[in-house]
């Protein structure tokens, strides 16, 4: 594919063969370093027949990367499956401004040790000047390994790295909120508000959306939702649950098998609770657009984002800059990176599935006036960090780092 512009930005696409997709993206990165980095909440597969292929499509990022930069550009890469990329930069634009941010957790040293690349994988991060984090928990765990693994000597903040400084720090991201907060008043999204609410039979709505990925938590929210169903804390008459879920990574075997778990899940907790036309659990498995995904925030009077860890979680957020009113009630895992901002949210333990129906009771029937004051500081702490700060503070950082 050749180059070309969107959007005013000049894109140079990087070609995949086939059988590179499956070993670099399906493999190495998702069914390796995805679950390794998430706590192996499923097993990561340690391939040698990935490694290489991964390699390889990492050196032909760089390459593409050096023949478009000069020798004093900064370049930013971005996320796991490039981790390779700074120390190839690196190699070719020795004086180049590199940083590189990782968009998911990263893991403890005891978990990381088990990756036979380790090494490899650590050095090349280190190519970078700035290397970033969701949280201090993730870059304090990357600088532990770093030092453990590879030569790199100092702190948790600066490494010594080949005769070079590497900055690490948390860098959280966040979300343009004025595009949230406007998006959700405009009278096409509210007039979707009125007909959601109406559908769903003018029940209070609990809703949940995430990409179908085992990291997400929707098994045990699920539970939690049946949970509190069993328990007749919550009539069906009265409260939906509404779980969005966006079709991801098909072609991974853990991903199919949740997909089937899940469909049947959501089948036995309606077929047990539900009664000709009261459905107790709405689940769409598809990707909504944008205007119905706003709807769905600005009628929602409880977001349930359980994640069972997750780098950051942008939905909570998105969802809070939704709520003009400050209406609408947060409940959110304590493994999800947003948690550390997000003081204000009902946080949960989303393993355990007593505390969340409990956590979901709770935020049902929260007083109005708490419910308010809690939500109107959820939205202060985003619209005082959006994601344009998140980014100006990296690149700053990278700025300085001569
Ligand atoms: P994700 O794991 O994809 O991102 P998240 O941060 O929640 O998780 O972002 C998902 C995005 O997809 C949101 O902007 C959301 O609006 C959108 N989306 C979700 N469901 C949708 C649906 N059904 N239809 C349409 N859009 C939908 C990774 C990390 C996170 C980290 C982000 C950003 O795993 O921890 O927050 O990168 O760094």
């Amino acid at each position: 594919v050749a180059p070309f512009t969107h959007d005013g930005i000049n894109i140079r696409p990087v070609g995949l063969s086939y059988a590179e997709l499956d070993a670099f993206y399906h493999g190495f990165s998702n069914a390796t370093i995805w679950p390794l980095y998430h706590d192996s909440i499923r097993a990561p597969q340690f391939h040698r027949r990935w490694w290489h292929p991964y390699r390889e499509v990492n050196m032909r990022f760089a390459q593409a990367a050096v023949e478009t930069a000069g020798e004093h550009d900064s370049i930013w890469v971005h996320d796991y499956q490039l981790q390779l990329v700074p120390g190839y930069v690196r190699m070719h634009r020795p004086k180049a401004h590199i940083g590189f941010f990782l968009h998911i957790p990263f893991p403890p040293e005891e978990l990381f040790a088990k990756m036979p690349w380790r090494a490899a994988i650590l050095e090349n991060m280190l190519g970078a000047d700035v290397v970033g984090f969701q949280t201090k928990l993730a870059a304090n765990n990357f600088a532990r390994a770093a030092r453990m693994y590879t030569s790199a000597k100092g702190s948790d903040t600066q490494l010594q790295f080949e005769g070079r400084k590497v900055r690490v720090n948390a860098y959280p991201i966040s979300i343009d909120y004025e595009h949230y907060e406007q998006s959700a008043r405009t009278p096409e999204v509210q007039e979707h508000v009125a007909r959601v609410r109406e559908d769903l039979g003018g029940r209070r709505i609990v809703l949940a959306v995430d990409r179908l990925d085992y990291t997400k938590g929707i098994e045990f929210r699920l539970r939690a939702f049946e949970e509190l169903l069993r328990r007749g804390r919550i009539p069906p008459e009265g409260v939906v649950f509404v779980q969005i879920a966006v079709p991801t990574r098909e072609k991974v075997d853990e991903y199919a098998d949740l997909r089937s778990d899940v469909n049947e899940h959501v089948g036995r907790i309606n077929g047990t609770y539900g009664a000709i036309g009261l459905t107790p659990v709405h689940y769409i498995y598809n990707s909504v657009p944008f205007t119905e995904l706003m709807a769905m925030y600005a009628a929602a009077d409880v977001l349930m984002v359980t994640p069972l860890r997750d780098g950051m979680n942008l939905v909570a957020k998105e969802y809070v800059a939704a709520r003009s009113d400050n209406s609408g009630v947060l409940v959110l895992s304590e493994f999800a990176g947003a948690a550390l901002e997000m003081t204000q949210a009902v946080t949960v333990n989303p393993y355990d599935v007593d505390g969340m129906a409990d956590a979901l009771e709770r935020a049902l029937s929260m007083d109005p006036g708490e419910g308010k004051r809690r939500m109107a500081a959820l939205r202060r702490v985003v619209q005082r960090h959006t994601v344009y700060d998140w980014a100006g503070a990296f690149l700053g950082a990278l700025g300085e780092n001569e």
